[in-house]
């Protein structure tokens, strides 16, 4: 296992790499291009430059998280072999630079979603939380404006507000696209860059949809463990992965991530894991807590211990933190209570390696 720490590079990261590199136990940065408009290539000495500050940290960089997919692909427009083509020179050009993983997910226009990015708990600190029957009631507009107004000026994964400009155009160009449609885009996607990917070494990593279940009336069709058996086995190779994102898949109670995690993990299929805690508030509720099994829904224990005995060998990062100790910036992507999950998620992965010997 290699444990490792999201970086939103040194334009638009309030957290330094030197910082990173003081946390117990991390030596890789999760990184990306946040400057290449999606669908474009992404240049070499870009990545060269990526690369070499963190490099220059003492750290590695062989997770990219995201290459995001441009929207013509996943509604399987004819534009879209052109983007697949850029798609693939990207991976030759990360692979010149020994990237290994990429994480990517295929969820229509947005990425991620929340309800609420300053959740107060008890305790003080904040957090971010979804509520259902809010989303539901909500216009895609209207989220837009209040992650504009509250994230503190940082711009947040997956919504960038430049590809969001024009939300009607974009849904309008999702019409008719069903859930069995944008299944046969993402296989389409992927046995067009698969041929690439086993040739120059680089495994895809698919993330599941954030919360698992369709959003606003388009389809998603990452969310449970059918939906990854079907993706796995539509293009057989082993560099055809997934992001085990364990609160993703968490959000949903009849998803038992154990399970699935031994599943796959198991046929070696996860090169890269997401591991973060959930609590469930009551039907189509939950909240992002500390990382500890005590604070959230999830056994934490069981799930590293699910991993050590699939004899998982990727990449694992903690993910969404909470707020802590008056920091501020990006919600999710504080540095302490990461750093926190960091250092408890090693502690039982120790725990379980020496068990698993004594
Ligand atoms: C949110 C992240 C996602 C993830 C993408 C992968 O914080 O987990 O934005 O990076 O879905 O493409």
């Amino acid at each position: 296992m290699r444990m490792s720490f999201r970086w939103f590079g040194s334009q638009d990261d309030p957290i330094s790499l030197p910082y990173i590199r003081q946390i117990p136990g991390v030596r890789d940065v999760v990184g990306a291009l946040y400057d290449v408009p999606v669908g474009e290539v992404w240049p070499v000495d870009k990545i060269a430059v990526l690369k070499k500050h963190v490099h220059d940290a003492g750290l590695t960089l062989e997770v990219i998280e995201s290459v995001n997919v441009h929207d013509d692909i996943k509604i399987g427009l004819s534009s879209r072999d052109r983007y697949i083509d850029n798609y693939r020179q990207t991976l030759r050009n990360l692979a010149e630079a020994d990237i290994s993983v990429i994480c990517y997910n295929f969820m229509p226009v947005f990425d991620w979603l929340r309800t609420e990015l300053w959740y107060r708990l008890p305790d003080g600190s904040e957090t971010m939380q979804y509520d259902r029957s809010i989303s539901e009631a909500i216009t895609p507009d209207a989220l837009l404006e209040q992650y504009a107004s509250e994230a503190s000026g940082l711009s947040l994964p997956g919504w960038e507000p430049e590809r969001l400009a024009d939300l009607r155009t974009l849904f309008a160009k999702y019409d008719g696209i069903d859930a069995g449609a944008l299944r046969e885009n993402l296989k389409y996607f992927l046995e067009a860059i698969m041929p690439v990917c086993e040739e120059v070494g680089i495994t895809m990593a698919i993330h599941p949809d954030d919360p698992p279940h369709p959003l606003f009336g388009l389809p998603r069709v990452v969310s449970n463990r059918d939906d990854l058996r079907w993706i796995v086995d539509a293009v057989d190779s082993q560099n055809n992965g997934l992001t085990l994102c364990t609160g993703s898949l968490g959000a949903n109670p009849a998803n038992s991530v154990v399970d699935i995690i031994g599943e796959f993990a198991g046929e070696g299929r996860v090169p890269f894991a997401h591991i973060r805690n959930i609590r469930w508030e009551g039907e189509g509720r939950f909240y992002e807590s500390a990382h500890l099994s005590s604070e959230g829904s999830l056994d934490m224990y069981d799930i590293v211990r699910t991993f050590h005995h699939a004899g998982f060998d990727g990449f694992i990062r903690p993910d969404h933190g909470r707020m802590i100790w008056g920091e501020t910036g990006r919600p999710g992507y504080g540095l302490f209570d990461r750093a926190l999950g960091a250092s408890y998620l090693g502690g039982l992965w120790e725990a379980v390696d020496k068990g698993a010997s004594a």
